[in-house]
């Protein structure tokens, strides 16, 4: 039977606990720092050679899947009952609501530092020091809004902008697709103005601090944001038919994208899966 992923804001006191209590508990097994670092390793941008499987790539969508999906089976393992809340931002958009609660994620960091020093995950508890970052900070940093250059959450309508779009993704698949659904969703959109696109991105932008870069796996609220971007991408594939993962097959040797990229069939690392196996999870979870 599949298992549902609710709502943040929807959570009941015992929910919101048992979720904050498995965290912690892989934390302390120094489960969790495996993640950090997975995510870390796996943060190649498209400047870079090599191939690039969870950022700047159509494979966007199906690593963040599996890599929550293992996150989840990882909590599991300490409590059965757990599964991952989704933080919907087009409607939880001020750093009092859902999840910035002291009950769940905690609040915002303290002008001086940025620190996070309330609820479960501040320093100052001794259960979250940070071990596998990009700087040397020990403690959980946020810069909800962006203090200093305020910036707004992406609406509905922004979002929307990405699952009207029915093709997945386009050449040259990478950072600079101008259109298609996973680069309009993950955000890459050159300039600003009210053509930018405001959707992944803009998120990890607007909670600052740990969000920001290849350590933002240390923000718990990093799962809770990627639950709500594969959730949209399960209400993509409803609106639109099931259309499929693209490319389908790989790009030739003459392509500057050969060997970059992971098409439907290949295999998509560190695991040994293909983003074709994770475009239907609906007998894992659901969204409820
Ligand atoms: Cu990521
Ligand atoms: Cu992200």
């Amino acid at each position: 039977m599949a298992y549902i992923r609710k709502n943040a804001a929807t959570l009941t006191a015992a929910e919101k606990r048992r979720f904050v209590k498995a965290l912690l508990e892989i934390k302390r097994r120094g489960e969790y720092d495996e993640f950090v670092r997975m995510h870390i390793d796996f943060y190649v941008t498209d400047g870079e050679g090599g191939l690039r499987t969870a950022h700047m790539a159509p494979s966007f969508l199906p690593w963040h899947r599996r890599f929550l999906l293992d996150l989840e089976r990882a909590l599991r393992r300490v409590d059965s009952s757990v599964t991952v809340p989704y933080w919907d931002w087009t409607k939880d958009r001020r750093a009092g609501a859902a999840p910035w609660t002291a009950d769940l994620l905690g609040g915002d960091g303290r002008l001086a530092d940025r620190q996070v020093t309330t609820g479960p995950f501040a320093y100052r508890t001794g259960d979250w020091t940070i071990r596998e970052g990009v700087t040397s900070g020990e403690y959980l940093t946020r810069d909800l809004g962006r203090s200093r250059d305020p910036i707004e959450l992406p609406t509905r309508a922004e979002l929307e902008t990405a699952l009207d779009d029915p093709v997945y993704d386009v050449a040259p698949w990478d950072s600079t697709s101008a259109k298609g659904f996973r680069n309009r969703l993950e955000g890459w959109s050159r300039g600003s103005g009210p053509s930018a696109w405001r959707t992944h991105n803009r998120v990890h932008r607007w909670v600052g601090g740990a969000m920001l870069g290849g350590a933002s796996v240390n923000d718990p609220v990093f799962w809770m944001h990627h639950a709500f971007i594969d959730l949209c991408w399960d209400r993509w594939q409803r609106r639109h038919g099931g259309p499929r993962y693209l490319p389908a097959t790989p790009p030739g040797p003459g392509n500057a994208q050969h060997g970059r990229i992971v098409a439907r069939l290949e295999k998509l690392p560190p695991w040994d899966v293909t983003p074709d196996s994770l475009e239907d999870v609906s007998g894992i979870y659901r969204y409820g």
